[in-house]
């Protein structure tokens, strides 16, 4: 059952398109900035995406037709930013670095996501396709109490989730992300980036250009969730463009 500001959440974010992916009660070693009045915060709500089912709203808003730089990281700030206006917390962002903020340990702090042989996170239902767009650092408790309220309970998040029954890659039959690069980037401990820019910058790269990273698409999780060939397009043109 969520929290009533759970709830708030998940309607503010459902109308972005955008997918609340879960949440967690920071410890100092979750390296949480301090929230503007110097407090720790209370919660941690992480903010993504799942497939291409965002990729139509992101594409009709003016952030992607207004020529300038880096327009889903404006997109997700300018969202981010009114919502922790809104709910009086902190913005924080995966692209914000380096220093980055560890969004995929904080993403295994408040999910069911696991490390893959490709690195990225791997869930048991969305595969790899998913991403975190931002984090929201909030004064107030998972289950909606004010963060010094005597009476406030934090349930703790983790043990309301499924625990990952396996370990998903280490029962996947043939591991065929490993096999399906042209260039062997991913070698199941590193993601080798000069290989990978290069074929990329080449005329044989135009398949991954076009279609999105073959090592990615070769997971079998989750097939039905592969980013459509525009929004895949879109990533691996901002990946290139900067390797
Ligand atoms: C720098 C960076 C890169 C670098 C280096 C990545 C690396 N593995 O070192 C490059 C340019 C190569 C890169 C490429 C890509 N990236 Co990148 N990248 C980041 C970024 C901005 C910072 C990572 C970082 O240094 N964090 C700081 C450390 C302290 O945080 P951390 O949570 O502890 O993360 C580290 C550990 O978790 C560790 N790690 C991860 N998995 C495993 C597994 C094991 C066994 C171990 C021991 C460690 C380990 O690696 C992380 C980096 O050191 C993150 C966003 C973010 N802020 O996390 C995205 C992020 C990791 N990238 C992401 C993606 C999608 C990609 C690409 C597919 C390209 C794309 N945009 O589509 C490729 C895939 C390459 C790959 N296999 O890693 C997503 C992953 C989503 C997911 N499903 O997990 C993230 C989270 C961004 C996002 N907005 O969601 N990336
Ligand atoms: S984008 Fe292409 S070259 Fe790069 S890791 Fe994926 S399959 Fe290999
Ligand atoms: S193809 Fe298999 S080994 Fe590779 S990421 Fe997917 S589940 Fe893991």
């Amino acid at each position: 059952m969520p929290s009533p500001i759970e709830k708030r959440l998940i309607a503010a974010l459902s109308s972005q398109s955008l997918s609340l992916r879960g949440c967690f009660t920071p410890v100092a070693a979750d390296g949480l900035p301090t929230l503007a009045n110097g407090e720790p915060a209370a919660s941690v709500w992480m903010v993504g995406v799942i497939g291409s089912a965002f990729w139509p709203h992101f594409k009709s808003s003016a952030f992607y037709t207004d020529g300038q730089p880096d327009p889903l990281d404006r997109w997700s700030r300018a969202i981010a930013e009114e919502l922790a206006a809104r709910f009086g917390g902190l913005a924080l962002f995966p692209f914000d670095g380096p220093p980055y903020h560890p969004f995929q340990r904080w993403a295994d702090r408040s999910d069911v996501t696991q490390p893959s042989r490709m690195l990225l996170r791997i869930h048991p239902e969305h595969g790899l396709w998913h991403a975190y767009r931002f984090a929201l650092a909030l004064p107030v408790m998972l289950d909606g109490a004010e963060a010094n309220a005597p009476q406030a309970i934090t349930p703790p998040r983790k043990a309301t989730l499924p625990t990952p029954a396996t370990d998903l890659c280490a029962t996947c039959s043939g591991q065929p992300c490993l096999q399906a690069c042209p260039v062997g980037a991913y070698t199941g401990a590193a993601f080798l980036i000069e290989a990978c820019a290069s074929h990329l910058h080449s005329a044989q790269g135009t398949d991954c250009m076009q279609g999105g990273c073959l090592a990615r698409r070769a997971c079998p999780v989750a097939p039905e969730l592969r980013y459509t060939q525009e929004h895949a397009a879109f990533h691996m043109q901002a990946f290139a463009g900067q390797h």
